[in-house]
């Protein structure tokens, strides 16, 4: 099972939120290889798992939601160790990017390196007032290796994305909602409980209208203009087939809330 015999990561489920929280707070839940697959693994369980309905992403202790890759390990790698890791990580994060589920990161603390990039992996990003984001990686004599380089410049553009890579500067919440790479900043005791009540208020849509929508944007965007709107037309014509549209519009006609069956 993927969410038994974990070291470094804990689950819980909640009103059908999976919440996962990456858990070595003694090295600022920095992302050793086994961290990375144990992530890997909860995600792949949560994907069937009818019991979840969106998941929400965490730092455990009260400093860092992750600082990183574990500079211990990495400081190891050889040319060739070094591409593995880069790409298996990569794709454990294009897994998440691509899940069909909501993932919201509730960013806690330090997202530095590793753990911007695994912010950037989630669909939605919430930020603690006391969150830290950068990508520091060039101050160690590397560069980001699990999507940075490119998650970053797809969502700020890539001025800003070689700004923040190329100097290693790490930013405060208020500015990193400022530039987009976080959609809401909100103060820490309510952190966890505004990214609980944006899951709850996205399970509470249609599930197969969630999923169509996340792989609209996800796959559209790396298409042409004019070939990703074929790919929106074409999800909208599936949905047409779908129980949830029928429930969604019938529920509105008759002006009770909708109850999707998630087919
Ligand atoms: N790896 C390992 N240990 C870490 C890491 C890390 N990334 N971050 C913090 N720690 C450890 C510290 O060494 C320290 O351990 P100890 O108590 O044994 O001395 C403990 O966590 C607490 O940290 P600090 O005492 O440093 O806490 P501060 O509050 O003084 O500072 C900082 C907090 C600013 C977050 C600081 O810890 C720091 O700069 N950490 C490193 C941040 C960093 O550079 N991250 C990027 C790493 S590179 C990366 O992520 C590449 C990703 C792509 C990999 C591709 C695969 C090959």
């Amino acid at each position: 099972m993927g969410y038994e015999n974990l070291e470094n990561v804990r689950t819980e489920t909640r009103d059908q939120i999976l919440i996962v929280t990456i858990d070595r707070p003694k090295v600022l839940n920095a992302l050793n290889a086994q961290t990375v697959e144990e992530i890997g693994r909860v995600f792949a369980e949560a994907r069937g798992d009818e019991a979840v309905r969106a998941v929400i992403v965490t730092g455990g202790g009260e400093k860092a939601f992750v600082a990183g890759a574990d500079i211990n390990e990495l400081a190891r790698q050889s040319p060739i160790s070094g591409k593995e890791t880069s790409e298996r990580g990569q794709f454990i994060f294009s897994q998440i990017e691509r899940f069909p589920k909501p993932v919201i990161a509730a960013i806690n603390g330090f997202a530095l390196g590793g753990g911007c990039e695994l912010a950037l992996a989630c669909h939605i990003r919430i930020a603690s007032e006391k969150a830290q984001i950068g990508l520091p990686e060039v101050s160690l004599g590397i560069i980001p290796g699990y999507g940075g380089t490119q998650r970053m410049a797809r969502l700020l553009g890539k001025g800003k994305a070689l700004e923040l890579i190329c100097t290693g500067d790490r930013i405060g919440a208020l500015e990193a909602e400022k530039i987009g790479l976080v959609n809401k900043v909100v103060a820490p005791e309510a952190l966890l409980a505004t990214a609980e009540e944006m899951a709850k208020k996205i399970a509470s849509r249609s599930p197969v209208a969630v999923r169509a929508a996340i792989e609209a944007v996800n796959v559209g965007s790396e298409m042409g203009f004019e070939e990703g709107q074929f790919l929106e037309a074409t999800l909208f014509g599936l949905l047409c087939a779908s129980e949830d549209m029928k429930e969604g519009m019938a529920a509105f006609l008759e002006k009770r809330p909708a109850k999707f069956p998630g087919k």
